[in-house]
């Protein structure tokens, strides 16, 4: 595998859940796999998960791990071609990026929408241009549209818990101080519908996300009529996809909050959030901290998702 930005990238998705089992029955099983091969995650945004599980994943497969925070210590990087270089930025990608080539053997890439011009980030420039000029396998750790290691974290952790075949996982989005991306429900609902589960969505009107993430999945405006019967809640807010409101926040309505009455709508479902959560704006501290709180158990599974997107860019090497 020389590239992972989306769900298609890793193949026929009973493959992607079995790779992961067998990862978690003994990550130490492929120590050698790694050797002498070195991981670059850069980072153009802030991370406490992606940093943690992808090092300790790049571990596990007896890799060195090299960490570049962008705006802690390197130069300010231009990121336009043809700009007169006269302000504050003092390299650009486009050396920068074959540079960090030369030093490693698999790049891992944060770099999050700006949430001004629509067209520029659903072009994910940056991220391509690191697949274009590194000469090297590229994945994502969550650039502009989609941020495939969480969901295919949120797959493995709902075949571990589901009890049907088929559940009914309901995507909500909740409010939130600050305009997000849509890259979490963007993804969640592309590897949702990828393992062909039931899958709903609801939202505030004006919230509908890119249809190419959420074709066949069912959409409803009713937060309360979505959640009835679940197995499993997903929580996320995000911001304005649909026209000139991209990148806008719509509503702080905290009758969007999940709350416990509202889980007892479902099937006794799970509660699912990626983190980092603001608490009692998209859930309740008493959601969060219930029997029923897979949060924990999710963030654990990054490290599984990382290592299974990392062994088949380390098979790729050979
Ligand atoms: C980011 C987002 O919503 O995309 C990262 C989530 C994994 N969240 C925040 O910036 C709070
Ligand atoms: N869920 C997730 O990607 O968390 P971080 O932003 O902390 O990496």
């Amino acid at each position: 595998m020389k590239k992972f930005t989306c769900a298609a990238d890793i193949g026929p998705i009973e493959k992607a859940v079995a790779d992961a089992m067998r990862i978690k029955a003994d990550r130490f099983a492929w120590t050698g796999l790694g050797r002498n091969k070195t991981l670059m995650m850069v980072f153009f945004n802030s991370s406490l998960r992606t940093r943690l599980s992808t090092q300790k994943a790049a571990m596990n497969l007896g890799m060195n791990v090299i960490v570049l925070d962008v705006n802690q210590g390197a130069w300010k990087l231009e990121t336009e071609r043809g700009v007169i270089m006269d302000g504050d930025k003092a390299e650009h990608l486009l050396e920068a990026i074959p540079v960090m080539g030369c030093y490693c053997d698999i790049i891992g890439v944060r770099a999050f929408a700006g949430l001004t011009d629509r067209d520029d980030d659903y072009s994910e420039k940056v991220i391509n241009q690191f697949i274009q000029y590194s000469g090297r396998p590229v994945f994502s750790m969550e650039a502009a549209t989609g941020h495939p290691l969480q969901g295919y974290a949120d797959l493995i952790t709902i075949e571990e818990f589901k009890t049907k075949p088929r559940p009914k996982v309901v995507l909500t989005w909740a409010p939130h101080p600050r305009a997000l991306p849509q890259a979490v429900p963007n993804s969640f609902a592309q590897w949702m519908l990828a393992a062909d589960y039931d899958l709903v969505i609801t939202h505030p009107e004006g919230y509908e996300l890119c249809e190419d993430f959420t074709r066949g999945a069912r959409i409803e405006y009713d937060q309360r009529r979505a959640f009835e019967g679940a197995d499993f809640i997903y929580a996320k807010n995000w911001s304005a996809y649909s026209g000139d409101n991209y990148g806008k926040i719509l509503s702080t309505d905290r009758d969007w909050t999940v709350d416990a009455a509202k889980m007892a709508l479902t099937d006794n479902a799970y509660f699912m959030h990626c983190l980092p959560v603001r608490r009692n704006m998209i859930v309740t501290d008493e959601v969060i901290e219930s029997d029923r709180s897979l949060v924990i158990p999710e963030a654990a599974n990054r490290e599984i998702s990382a290592q299974a997107v990392l062994a088949r860019m380390l098979e790729s090497l050979k």
